[in-house]
């Protein structure tokens, strides 16, 4: 049987309007930074203090003997019981992304006193190479690491907020979806499905649980131009391994596409 051409029309619109969020989103996800510290054992050769390329840090190190750094099995590893480790990237990501999925392996071994913020991962702008922690106006978002009583556990805790997830262990991949675009967008969640963070909020993962659901960030005017990690409370060795940061798509192009398409069947509607 036929259709009215009415329906056909919306029929055939909705079918192009599915390709275009298809192509949007396969157009999303854009490489900001990476590393998999596989592919040397030289904590110097993933620094690069002057001119990084998207895989290096503009410093890998720590503040005196009580903090050892190494590349051990294939990760970056913070061995503390003095001073403090850290890593910066302070060479502005370009251009600047609005949007970001900040991901990364994280493991802790030879903790066995609980230690509330013993590290931090910051992103924001006119970072340094201090082994500390940058200032909150500096940072758009942060989270802390608490180490736990027991060896190798540990939990994620949002420090600009006041709350800490459940206790995690073993090697748990962490993913912070942060957004900076002025405008809630939506990003495939870890494990599949649809997800969506406000303006100036963040989503933070463990595996595929969502720890923290449109949480505030620090410094909302703050940029997402550079990285930090810091390690300078509490005793025991934390690993880093394969972080991944890609932007997401602007929400605004997602919108743009449903706009024009709802200005066609407005039209068609006229005619
Ligand atoms: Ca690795
Ligand atoms: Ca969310
Ligand atoms: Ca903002």
């Amino acid at each position: 049987m036929m259709f009215p051409l009415r329906v056909r029309t919306a029929a055939i619109l909705g079918a192009a309007v599915t390709g275009l969020f298809l192509a949007a989103n396969a157009a999303q996800a854009t490489l900001v930074f990476d590393q998999n510290f596989n592919s040397s054992n030289v904590v110097a050769d993933y620094v690069n203090s002057t001119t990084p390329d998207s895989h290096q840090f503009n410093a890998i190190g720590s503040s005196g003997a009580g903090t050892v750094v190494s590349i051990s099995g294939g990760a970056l590893s913070f061995a503390r019981t003095g001073n403090a480790g850290s890593f910066s990237r302070t060479t502005d990501f370009s251009p600047t992304p609005t949007t970001l999925q900040y991901q990364l392996d994280l493991s802790v071994s030879g903790n066995s006193v609980a230690t509330t913020s013993a590290a931090s991962f910051q992103v924001g702008s006119a970072f340094g190479t201090a082994n500390s922690a940058e200032a909150n106006a500096s940072t758009y978002a942060r989270f802390n690491v608490n180490l736990g009583a027991t060896p190798g556990e540990f939990s994620i805790r949002d420090i600009t907020n006041g709350n800490n997830s459940p206790t995690l262990s073993g090697t748990q991949t962490i993913t912070w979806v942060l957004n900076n675009s002025g405008g809630t967008t939506s990003y495939t969640a870890p494990g599949g499905g649809s997800a969506s963070v406000a303006d100036d909020k963040a989503d933070i993962y463990a595996g595929t649980t969502l720890l923290f659901d449109d949480v505030a960030v620090q410094t909302p005017a703050q940029v997402m131009t550079d990285l930090k990690f810091s390690y300078s409370a509490g005793t025991g060795t934390i690993n880093i391994d394969n972080i991944a940061i890609n932007d997401l798509p602007e929400p605004g192009a997602i919108g743009l596409f449903a706009l024009a398409a709802a200005g066609v069947i407005a039209r068609r509607r006229r005619a």
